[in-house]
């Protein structure tokens, strides 16, 4: 149906907010039977790039300017990689995480969707990374897959239904996180939050109300939105069944 020019999307000084009837599919070098829908990149002001790649079967993805995290949203993968000799078998809720330069290749078995998280890295100094290696510990990100609902879940400030699950490792060797975060019908932050990490967030299931900056949108399952530093943000879940979202920051470094 046309859109007779309406739609929900925005584009804000330090936000955009982007339903599917926006989206634009394009090519990318590395990517084969498959286009990719680029939902925010540093062309904005932002220091990542967040995408959906959608492949066809057969499609493929190798590596791309920089590290990335995959997390598959639909269908079934395989990935290949150095360090195991047969490929990881990938299903939704799947993610791998594939530092700077690390070579890899994603095959596509059926029709699949993947959200592709990329930046450019930030190493610790040199200073830094010694004290860390001086405690045994690992100074740079290292390859990791798992599978989302496998993750313990963490309720966010106590309330048990807004559950956090963490996908990135509890190390300072990496320089952003992404959880899922899941509220039950009716569960909302619990404060209208402000900080100097930017978002990325692309809405799983459910939906409910955002706050971003000085908007209330209604939001459900597809949109994606972009956060600049201290943009003000708050949500509250709505509707019969839970609302869960992606979600990116940078992480773990300092600001100067
Ligand atoms: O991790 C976060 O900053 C998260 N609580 N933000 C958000 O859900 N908008
Ligand atoms: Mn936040």
């Amino acid at each position: 149906m046309h859109s007779l020019g309406h739609t929900r999307s925005a584009n804000r000084r330090d936000h955009l907010f982007l339903t599917p009837d926006t989206f634009i599919r394009t090519p990318l070098p590395g990517l084969t039977d498959g286009v990719a829908i680029i939902h925010v990149a540093p062309q904005t002001g932002a220091g990542f790039t967040q995408m959906t790649v959608e492949l066809e079967p057969g499609g493929t993805l190798t590596e791309g300017p920089t590290q990335r995290l995959l997390y598959v949203l639909e269908g079934s993968l395989a990935l290949s990689e150095p360090e195991s000799p047969t490929p990881h078998e990938l299903t939704a809720g799947s993610f791998a995480f594939c530092p700077e330069g690390y070579e890899h290749m994603l095959t596509a078995d059926t029709k699949a969707r993947v959200a592709v998280i990329e930046k450019p890295y930030q190493p610790l100094s040199l200073e830094h990374a010694k004290l860390i290696a001086a405690r045994g510990e690992q100074e740079v990100p290292w390859f990791f897959v798992g599978h989302e609902p496998d993750l313990p879940g963490t309720p966010l400030g106590g309330d048990e239904d807004l559950q956090v699950r963490s996908l990135m490792p509890a190390s300072i060797a990496f320089d952003f996180a992404c959880n899922t975060m899941e509220y039950q019908p009716g569960a909302a932050l619990s404060q209208v939050e402000v900080h100097y990490m930017e978002h990325g967030l692309l809405m799983l299931e459910g939906g409910g109300i955002y706050r971003v900056g000085d908007s209330w949108y209604p939001t459900q399952a597809g949109d994606f939105i972009w956060m600049a530093t201290y943009c003000p943000q708050w949500f509250g879940a709505l509707g019969k069944a839970p609302a869960k979202y992606l979600i990116y920051k940078d992480f773990n470094r300092h600001t100067l």
